[in-house]
C-alpha cells in the first residue's frame, strides 16, 4: 500500500514540474519578439490571440472579471496607448493602463486563462506596459512562482544597449550574416566620470535595479510587504556605497550629492534609442534646474524636502488627519521610506509629495522641460537605464543625506545592544580578493523585427564586466554554550580619496554588506566558512533566453522537468560583489558581527535561506529576516570606537587587488 502512495506521490511531483516546463515555454513564447505579433508556430498562443475573448471567460476570474471588464471597456473606446510607442511607468496614465491588465493577470484562477489573456492583451495593448504587467504579475501571482523570468536585457535590448549595436544588429539581420559586436561604455576617456560607466552601465546592475523595483513597486497597494520603505533606503544606500567604493579605486572622489539650486555639474550622453520613440535625450554639462511643465517645479521640490528634513528635525511626521506619529525610533526609517519614495504606503502623500519619483522625473525631463521638441522621456525616466546617469547617484547621495540626517539623531548603539556574550572571534582568515575585467555576451536579436520568413540569424553584443576570484572567510570563533548565531560581514573603505584615513564614524556609511547569514555554533571552538559565491546579496547571472527557449522546448517535447531553478531576479550581480581593487591593493576594513541567533525572524534560517538574496531583497511573500535595522551596526553614529570593540565583533583591513 505504500508503494501505492509514494508512486502516486511521485507521479504527482513530477506532472506537477512537467506543468511549470509548459508554464516555462508559454512564457518564453509571449516576450519571444515583444514587438512583433505571437509567432505563428507558436500555435497554441497564436490561435488564442486570435479567437480567445477574455469577456468569455469571466468566469475562471476571482472578481467576477471586473478587472476584464474595466480593461476591454477601455480598449474598444481606443483609450489605451496605442502599440510601437514608448512606455514609462512614471507617466501616470502608462503606469495605471500597465496596472489594469496586470489587475487583469493578479484575477486569474488558473494558468491557463492567464496565458490566454496574456496572449489577447498582447496583440492588444501597448508592448511596454505588457511586458511590465507580465513581468510583475508572474514575480507576484502565485500562478507565476517557479517560472523563470527571462533577463530583460535579451527581452528589451534596447533598453540596455546603445544605438549603435543596435544598427549594427539590423545590417547583420539585412546581410543575413551573424554578428558579435563589442559594446563600449557610454562617453570618452576625457569624461573623468567615464572611469566608472562600467558600474552604472553594468545590464546585471541595470536588471537588479529593475527587479528590486518591481519586488517593491512604489504603486504596491495590495497585501503589506514588510519593511519596504526600509528596503528603499537601504537598497539604494548600499548602491550608492558601492559606487563610492568603485570610484575611489578609479582616482575619483565620493560623488557629490545633487543641488537644486546649482546646476548639474555632469551632463549625459546615453547614445541610446528607444524602440519606438527615437533617441534618448541629451544633457549637457552645468544644465541649470528647469521646471518641468506638468510634473514639478524646482521651488516644490524643495519645498517637500524641507517639509521631510522639518519632520526628521522634530521627530515625528503628520498624516493625513493631521494626528502625529514619531519617528525617533527604530521604525522612523520604515516610514521616512515610503514618504520620500514615495510608496503607496506614504502616510501622507498630499503634504509630503513624493521626492525621489518626482526628481527622477524632473532630472530625465531637462533636455525638453518645456516639452517643446516631443523628446520622449530621459534615461532617468526608467528603472532599467537610469543607474547609468551619473545624475542618479548624486540624485541618490542627496536622499541618502536626508536618511542619514535622520539616522544620525537616533542614539549610538549601547554596549548591551552590541554585545552577544556567548560569541568571541577570535581570528577571521579570508583568501586574496582579487577582481578583474572579462568580457560578457549576450543576446540582442529580440530587439529585431523580422518577417517569419527571414531566417535565424546570432546577433550578441559583448560587453566587459567586473569580476572577482571566488573567496573564502574562515571565521573562527569561541562559543560558551550551543546556539544559532546570526553573522553580518561588511567591508569599507579604509581611506578617502587623498589616501587619508578615515575615522570609524566617518566610514561607517559607506560600509558594503557583502553577507549575511545564520549558522549554529558549538560549545568550544568553531570555525565558521563561508564561500563568497553563498553571499546573500547577490545572484548568479540570470539564464540566458535562448537557453531557457530551447530547455523549456526540449522539456515539454520529452514531458520532462525543466532543468532550471527559479533564482530571483532581485540582487546584486554575484560579479560585482566586491568593487574593483587596485594593482598595489586597496585597503578596505573587513568587518564581522556575530550576534545572537535572537535576531532572525524566522525559526529556520540556518538550513533555509528562501531564495538567498534577502541582504538587499527580503524574503519573497514574507518577513524581511533579519530584526536589526537594516544596516546594523554602522547605520548609527559610532562616537566611541571602544563601546564598538565587543569581543563578537571582529575588525581587521584587507586588500582587494586589481589584475
Ligand atoms: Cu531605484
Amino acid at each position: 500500500r505504500w508503494v501505492v502512495v509514494v508512486t502516486a506521490l511521485l507521479v504527482v511531483t513530477v506532472s506537477a514540474d512537467i506543468n511549470v516546463a509548459h508554464k516555462q515555454q508559454d512564457i518564453n513564447h509571449l516576450l519571444y519578439k515583444i514587438t512583433s505579433p505571437i509567432k505563428s508556430s507558436f500555435n497554441d498562443l497564436k490561435e488564442m490571440s486570435e479567437t480567445w475573448n477574455p469577456r468569455e471567460h469571466m468566469d475562471l476570474c476571482s472578481d467576477g472579471g471586473a478587472a476584464v471588464e474595466w480593461l476591454m471597456g477601455e480598449l474598444e473606446n481606443h483609450r489605451l496607448l496605442k502599440q510601437h510607442h514608448w512606455f514609462s511607468l512614471f507617466n501616470d496614465r502608462q503606469r495605471t493602463e500597465a496596472l489594469w491588465l496586470f489587475e487583469v493577470f493578479m484575477q486569474c484562477t488558473d494558468f491557463e486563462v492567464f496565458r490566454n489573456n496574456a496572449a489577447y492583451f498582447r496583440e492588444h495593448m501597448n508592448e511596454g506596459e505588457f511586458v511590465y504587467a507580465l513581468y510583475a504579475a508572474v514575480t507576484h501571482s502565485d500562478i507565476g512562482q517557479y517560472i523563470v523570468l527571462p533577463p530583460l536585457y535579451e527581452i528589451t535590448p534596447h533598453l540596455f544597449t546603445n544605438s549603435e549595436i543596435i544598427n549594427k544588429a539590423y545590417t547583420a539581420l539585412m546581410t543575413q550574416t551573424p554578428g558579435n559586436f563589442r559594446m563600449n561604455f557610454t562617453g570618452s576617456k576625457r569624461n573623468t566620470e567615464q572611469r566608472v560607466a562600467y558600474f552604472g552601465e553594468d545590464i546585471g546592475i541595470n536588471s537588479h535595479h529593475v527587479h528590486w523595483h518591481l519586488d517593491f513597486p512604489f504603486w504596491w497597494n495590495r497585501d503589506k510587504i514588510d519593511r519596504k520603505g526600509e528596503l528603499f533606503f537601504w537598497a539604494h544606500h548600499q548602491l550608492v556605497a558601492r559606487y563610492d567604493a568603485e570610484r575611489l579605486s578609479n582616482y575619483l572622489p565620493p560623488v557629490d550629492e545633487l543641488y537644486w539650486d546649482s546646476p548639474i555639474k555632469d551632463g549625459f550622453a546615453a547614445h541610446t534609442s528607444y524602440k519606438y520613440g527615437g533617441e534618448f535625450p541629451t544633457r549637457p554639462d552645468n544644465k541649470e534646474f528647469e521646471d518641468v511643465e506638468g510634473v514639478a517645479c524646482a521651488r516644490d521640490i524643495k519645498l517637500l524636502e524641507s517639509r521631510i528634513r522639518d519632520a526628521i528635525a522634530l521627530g515625528y511626521i503628520i498624516n493625513i488627519n493631521g494626528s502625529h506619529t514619531d519617528i525617533n525610533n527604530e521604525h522612523g526609517i520604515d516610514i521616512l521610506g515610503d514618504i520620500i519614495e514615495s510608496s503607496a504606503y506614504s502616510p501622507n502623500a498630499a503634504y509630503y509629495g513624493s521626492l525621489h519619483n518626482q526628481a527622477h522625473r524632473v532630472l530625465g525631463a531637462q533636455a525638453d522641460p518645456k516639452r517643446k521638441f516631443g523628446m520622449p522621456p530621459g534615461i532617468m525616466e526608467h528603472f532599467e537605464t537610469a543607474t547609468r546617469d551619473p545624475a542618479f547617484f548624486r540624485l541618490h547621495k542627496y536622499i541618502n543625506g536626508i536618511f542619514k540626517e535622520h539616522k544620525d539623531k537616533l542614539p549610538p548603539y549601547t554596549e548591551q545592544e552590541l554585545l552577544y556574550s556567548n560569541v568571541n572571534i577570535t581570528n577571521v582568515k579570508v583568501s586574496k580578493l582579487s577582481t578583474y575585467f572579462e568580457d560578457f555576451v549576450f543576446d540582442v536579436s529580440n530587439a529585431l523585427d523580422t518577417p517569419e520568413s527571414f531566417s535565424y540569424v546570432s546577433v550578441t553584443a559583448t560587453i566587459s564586466r567586473l569580476n572577482h576570484e571566488p573567496f573564502t572567510y574562515n571565521i573562527h570563533v569561541q562559543a560558551k554554550h550551543d546556539d544559532e548565531v546570526t553573522v553580518r560581514i561588511y567591508i569599507t573603505p579604509k581611506r578617502d580619496e587623498n589616501n587619508i584615513v578615515l575615522d570609524i564614524d566617518e566610514s561607517r556609511w559607506g560600509a558594503i554588506l557583502l553577507d549575511t547569514f545564520w549558522t549554529k555554533v558549538h560549545a568550544g571552538d568553531n570555525v565558521i566558512t563561508r564561500k563568497s559565491s553563498q553571499s546573500s546579496v547577490a545572484i548568479p547571472d540570470r539564464v540566458p533566453f535562448f537557453e531557457l527557449l530551447e530547455d523549456a522546448d526540449e522539456a515539454v517535447a520529452n514531458d520532462a522537468q525543466l532543468l532550471h531553478q527559479e533564482i530571483r531576479g532581485c540582487g546584486h550581480p554575484m560579479r560585482l560583489l566586491l568593487p574593483k581593487g587596485t594593482k598595489e591593493g586597496l585597503d578596505f576594513w573587513l568587518d564581522v558581527i556575530v550576534t545572537s541567533g535572537d535576531d532572525a525572524v524566522h525559526d529556520e534560517l540556518t538550513i533555509e535561506n528562501h531564495g538567498s538574496t534577502h541582504g538587499y531583497c527580503g524574503i519573497h511573500g514574507m518577513k524581511y529576516p533579519d530584526k536589526r535595522p537594516m544596516g546594523f551596526p554602522f547605520d548609527r553614529r559610532i562616537p566611541e570606537i571602544g563601546v564598538f570593540k565587543v569581543p563578537n565583533q571582529h575588525g581587521q583591513v584587507v586588500k582587494i587587488f586589481h589584475h
